[in-house]
C-alpha cells in the first residue's frame, strides 16, 4: 500500500471505530476512545496476515509457549514501529486534530507479569514472531494485573490495577473456541482473547492467546425468580474469581487453592485448543508429539502435563502410550533455585480441585518409580525424587521426570541446576539439562524506547538492519575511539536523562541534576537481590559527605524502583527504609546539590523504558548464586550502562563480552559463597568495616522512624541475630567492603568522561548477543526443532 493510501486507511478507519463505539464523530473524541481506535485499526490493517499466519502455521509442526505471565506493557507504538507505519499514522492522526506521542500515553501497561519471567515470556513473543517462527503464548487475562504501588508516608500500599475495565482494545475474543473446564467446584467456560503479536518488518503476525473465565449460564434464574439474588450469582462471581487477578507473588511459592485453580484452568484450556487445532489439521491424536511442542515457562503450567494425558485416556489412548506422547511433547524451563519457589501443592489441595486429574499423577508416579527400580536406584533417591512424597506433589520434580527437556536461563544458573537443584535427574537422564541464556528483543529495549541512540547507530551502520540482527552491533566497535562518536553518544545519554528528570520532576516533584551520574536499580524488591546493599552504601556516603564536605564528590542520583510482594514484610521494610535515607538526604542542603535519592513510584514496563536509557551506572549486585540471570542487566547494557554487579547470574557473561575492564565487579563468587557461609560470622564485618557499623545501627538507634513497629529492628534482626543460616542470609555485610571499593571507583571514573563514553560504547558493541533473537533460535534448534514459517 503506498503512503498515501496507508494515512487515508487509517484515517478512515479511525474515524468509524469511533463512531461505532461511541455514535461520535472523531472531533468529539478523548484521546483514549483515540488510542482504542487506533488499536482497533491496527488489528483492522494486520487482519487478513493474521488469518493467513494461522493457516500456516497450522500446517506444521508447532511450539505453544505456557506462561502463567506475561507482562507486555503497552504495544501500539511497538506494533506501528514493527509494521513500519508510525509516520503514516502519525499523519493521519495530526490530520484528524491528534498528537500521536500523547495517544499513545493514553495505553495502559498490560502489566500481567510479576517481573523477569512475565517479561522473558513477552520478549520471547516479540522474537518468535520477528523470526517467523511458528510459535503461540497462552496464558490468563486478567482483569487486574500486578498491583499499582503508592507511597504513603514511605510505605508500600498496594491498590488494584484497574487496566481494561471492561475491554481492552487490543484484544479479540473467540467465543467460538471456548472450552470447557472441569472443576470439582464447578465447572466454567475458559474463553480465548488474542493479541496480535507483529513482528519487527515481517508480514507474519503471531499470537497471544489469553484465556478468560465465564460461567456456563450467567445467572441462576430460579433463585433469581425466588429473590436469592446473592445465589443466583454464585457460579458468576465463582468464575470471575479465576481471572480476577494475578498473584503479587514472584520468588515465593504461596500453596492457595485459587493459585492451582487459576493454573488448571489456563492449562486445560490451553491443551484442550491445541488439541482440537491438532485434531483439525492432522487427525490423528498419535502423530501429536510430532506437530507439537509445549514449553512450560517455569512450574506454574506443569499441571498440563496430567491434564494432556488424561485427555488422550479419554479419547481412548491407554495410559502408557499417552504417557510417552507427553514425553515427547513438554519441555520445562526452570528460573529459580531458590528452595522457596519451587511450587508443591498440597496433595488433598489437589485432589480435592482437579480429582481425575491427581489420579493421572499417581499413575506417571508409579511410572517413575517403577523405571527407577528397573536400573537399580537407591529407594531413598526413589522417594526424594518422586513428583508424589512428604503429602506433596512437587510440580518441578514431574515437570523433569516428563520433560525432554529442562533448561536454565544463564550458564551460571544451569550449571547450578547441574550440580545441586537437579543433580539427581542429571545423573539418571544427562543431557536432558541444557542452558538457554535469557536475552531482550532490541525492538522494545533499544530501537522504541531509545530512538536517538538508535538513529545514532543506524547513521553509522548505514542502514536499521542492527535491529532484527543485533550480532550487527559488533560493527560499532571500531567507533569506540572515534572521539566525535563519543561526544554524539554522550548528548543522547544526556537528552534521556533529561527524559528522565523531567518524569521524575512531574510525578515526585524532585529536581535532579543531569550531569551527575546516574545510578539506577530497578528489579523486584527481594533480600538476596539486595536493594539493601546499596542503601547502606548511600547512607554510608551521605555520612563522609558530612564529614568531608570539600572533597571532590562526583555528583551522583541514586534511582530505585521496585514493587515487594504484598505478603513479604521484610521487602516492604527496605521500602521503606530507602524512603527514609531519600528524605534525609534530598532535604539536607549540605548534601542535596551533591547526591539525591529518588524511589520511582510504582515501577513497571512503561517506567523502565524510560528509565533503561538514562542509566550511567546498571546495579545488578545479587548475592552469588541467587540470581537465576537477569534481563534488566542487559537492558542497561544496550542502552550504554556500565555495571557494576557480582558474577551472578548472566552478569557472568556479560563480564566475558566486555571484560573486567568495562564493568565494575565486586564481592564473593558462588564458588566462595559456598565455602565461606558456614563459617560466617557477620558481626565480624560489622565491626571491621569503617562506616558499616554505623549505617547498621541506624535501624535501632532512632535515626529513622517506622512508627514503632518494629520493622527496622527485624530487619537489623535479620543481619545481626542467629546461626550462621539465618543471620545475614544473603552476605550483604560480607559483601560491604569491596561493593564500597567498586562504587567509589565507578564514582572517580565517570569524571573522565571520554572513558565513560569509551566504555558505554564498548557495553553497547557487545550487547547484541543477548538480543532474545538469539535465544529464541537457540530454543528453536535444540528444543522446539520448528522451522520458519514465513506466510
Ligand atoms: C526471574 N524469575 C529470575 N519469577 O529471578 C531472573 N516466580 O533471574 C530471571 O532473569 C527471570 O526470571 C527470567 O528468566 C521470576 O521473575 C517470577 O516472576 C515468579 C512469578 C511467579 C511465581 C514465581
Amino acid at each position: 500500500m503506498s503512503k498515501k493510501k496507508l494515512k487515508d486507511f487509517f484515517k478512515q478507519s479511525i474515524s468509524s471505530h469511533i463512531k461505532a463505539n461511541s455514535g461520535q464523530d472523531v472531533s468529539q473524541a478523548t484521546e483514549a476512545e483515540v488510542w482504542a481506535a487506533l488499536s482497533r485499526a491496527i488489528i483492522e490493517h494486520v487482519a487478513d496476515n493474521w488469518a493467513e499466519t494461522k493457516k500456516a502455521y497450522d500446517k506444521t509442526r508447532q511450539e505453544h509457549y505456557l506462561s502463567a505471565e506475561f507482562l507486555v506493557g503497552r504495544s501500539t507504538l511497538n506494533n506501528l514501529v514493527n509494521l513500519d507505519i508510525y509516520d503514516e499514522a502519525k499523519d493521519a492522526l495530526k490530520d484528524l486534530g491528534f498528537d500521536l506521542t500523547s495517544i499513545l500515553e493514553e495505553e495502559n501497561d498490560a502489566a500481567l507479569g510479576n517481573g523477569g519471567l512475565g517479561r522473558l515470556a513477552a520478549c520471547f513473543m516479540d522474537s518468535s514472531a520477528t523470526l517467523d517462527m511458528p510459535v503461540t503464548g497462552y496464558g490468563i487475562l486478567y482483569r487486574h494485573g500486578l498491583f499499582k504501588q503508592v507511597f504513603d508516608n514511605g510505605y508500600q500500599v498496594e491498590t488494584p490495577d484497574v487496566w481494561m475495565e471492561d475491554d481492552f482494545a487490543p484484544v479479540v475474543p473467540h467465543r467460538d473456541e471456548k472450552q470447557r473446564i472441569e472443576l470439582a467446584t464447578g465447572d466454567v467456560y475458559a474463553v480465548p482473547y488474542d493479541l496480535p503479536i507483529t513482528g519487527y518488518h515481517t508480514d507474519n503476525v503471531n499470537t497471544l492467546r489469553l484465556w478468560k473465565a465465564e460461567p456456563l449460564t450467567p445467572f441462576d434464574i430460579h433463585d433469581f425468580n425466588a429473590g436469592n439474588f446473592q445465589e443466583a450469582l454464585e457460579e458468576k462471581n465463582q468464575a470471575e474469581d479465576i481471572w480476577r487477578v494475578l498473584y503479587p507473588n514472584d520468588t515465593t511459592h504461596e500453596g492457595k487453592v485459587l493459585r492451582l485453580k487459576q493454573q488448571y484452568f489456563f492449562a486445560s484450556a490451553s491443551v484442550k485448543d491445541i488439541i482440537r487445532r491438532h485434531k483439525e489439521n492432522h487427525g490423528d491424536l498419535r502423530t501429536f508429539a510430532e506437530f507439537n511442542s509445549l514449553q512450560l515457562n517455569d512450574t506454574h503450567p506443569v499441571i498440563a502435563i496430567p491434564e494432556l494425558i488424561r485427555l488422550f485416556m479419554e479419547e481412548g489412548i491407554e495410559f502408557d502410550e499417552a504417557s510417552e506422547i507427553a514425553k515427547a511433547t513438554f519441555a520445562y524451563t526452570n528460573h529459580t533455585v531458590l528452595a522457596e519457589a519451587l511450587e508443591k501443592w498440597d496433595i488433598n489441595i489437589v485432589k480435592e480441585l482437579i480429582p481425575n486429574v491427581y489420579s493421572v499423577i499417581e499413575k506417571i508416579d508409579a511410572k517413575f518409580r517403577a523405571e527407577l527400580a528397573e536400573i537399580d536406584a537407591h529407594p531413598g533417591k526413589i522417594e526424594y525424587m518422586s513428583m508424589i512424597h512428604d503429602g506433596q506433589v512437587h510440580m518441578a520434580w514431574l515437570a523433569s521426570y516428563v520433560s525432554y527437556s529442562i533448561n536454565g536461563v544463564a550458564q551460571l544458573h544451569t550449571d547450578i541446576l547441574r550440580k545441586d537443584t537437579l543433580h539427581d535427574w542429571e545423573d539418571i537422564y544427562p543431557g536432558k539439562i541444557n542452558n538457554k541464556t535469557n536475552g531482550v528483543t532490541p525492538r522494545r529495549w533499544l530501537r522504541n524506547t531509545n530512538p536517538e541512540l538508535s538513529a545514532l547507530i543506524t547513521k553509522l551502520l548505514g542502514n536499521e538492519d542492527w535491529v532484527k540482527h543485533a550480532d550487527k552491533l559488533e560493527e560499532l566497535l571500531p567507533f569506540a575511539d572515534d572521539k566525535k562518536v563519543l561526544k554524539q553518544f554522550l548528548d543522547v545519554k544526556k537528552i534521556k536523562k533529561q527524559q528522565l528528570a523531567d518524569m521524575v520532576e512531574t510525578s515526585l516533584g524532585i529536581k535532579v541534576d543531569v550531569d551527575a551520574q546516574f545510578d539506577i536499580m530497578i528489579k523486584r524488591l527481594h533480600e538476596y537481590k539486595r536493594q539493601l546493599l546499596d542503601a547502606f552504601y548511600i547512607l554510608d556516603l551521605y555520612y563522609r559527605i558530612k564529614e568531608n564536605p570539600q572533597e571532590d564528590w562526583t555528583p551522583r542520583v541514586f534511582f530505585f524502583g521496585a514493587k515487594a510482594a504484598s505478603g513479604y514484610v521484610r521487602a516492604k521494610t527496605i521500602i521503606k527504609f530507602i524512603n527514609e535515607i531519600a528524605e534525609l538526604i534530598n532535604n539536607d542542603s549540605d548534601v542535596n546539590n551533591i547526591i539525591k535519592v529518588v524511589f520511582v513510584e510504582n515501577y513497571n514496563v512503561s517506567k523502565a523504558e524510560v528509565l533503561f536509557p538514562a542509566a550511567d551506572l546498571s546495579e545488578q549486585i545479587s548475592m552469588a548464586g541467587k540470581e537465576a540471570s537477569g534481563t534488566g542487566n542487559m537492558k542497561f547494557m544496550m542502552n550504554g550502562a556500565l555495571t557494576i554487579g557480582t558474577l551472578d547470574g548472566a552478569n557472568v557473561e556479560i563480564n566475558g563480552q566486555v571484560g573486567d575492564e568495562n564493568m565494575f565487579l565486586f564481592g564473593a563468587k558462588e564458588e566462595e559463597i559456598v565455602e565461606i557461609l558456614p563459617s560466617y560470622d557477620p558481626k565480624v564485618p560489622y565491626e571491621k568495616t569503617p562506616g558499616l557499623k554505623r549505617v547498621v545501627d541506624t535501624l535501632i538507634d532512632g535515626t529513622f522512624s517506622d512508627d514503632n513497629q518494629g520493622l527496622f529492628q527485624d530487619l537489623y534482626n535479620s543481619l545481626m541475630v542467629g546461626d550462621w543460616d539465618q543471620a545475614d542470609q544473603y552476605y550483604v555485610l560480607g559483601d560491604f567492603a569491596s561493593y564500597r571499593e567498586a562504587k567509589d571507583r565507578a564514582a572517580v571514573e565517570f569524571n573522565d568522561k571520554e572513558t565513560w563514553a569509551r566504555k558505554a560504547w564498548i557495553n553497547i558493541s557487545k550487547s547484541g548477543v543477548f538480543s532474545s533473537d538469539r535465544t529464541i533460535r537457540e530454543y528453536v534448534e535444540d528444543i522446539w526443532k520448528i522451522e520458519e514459517t514465513k506466510i
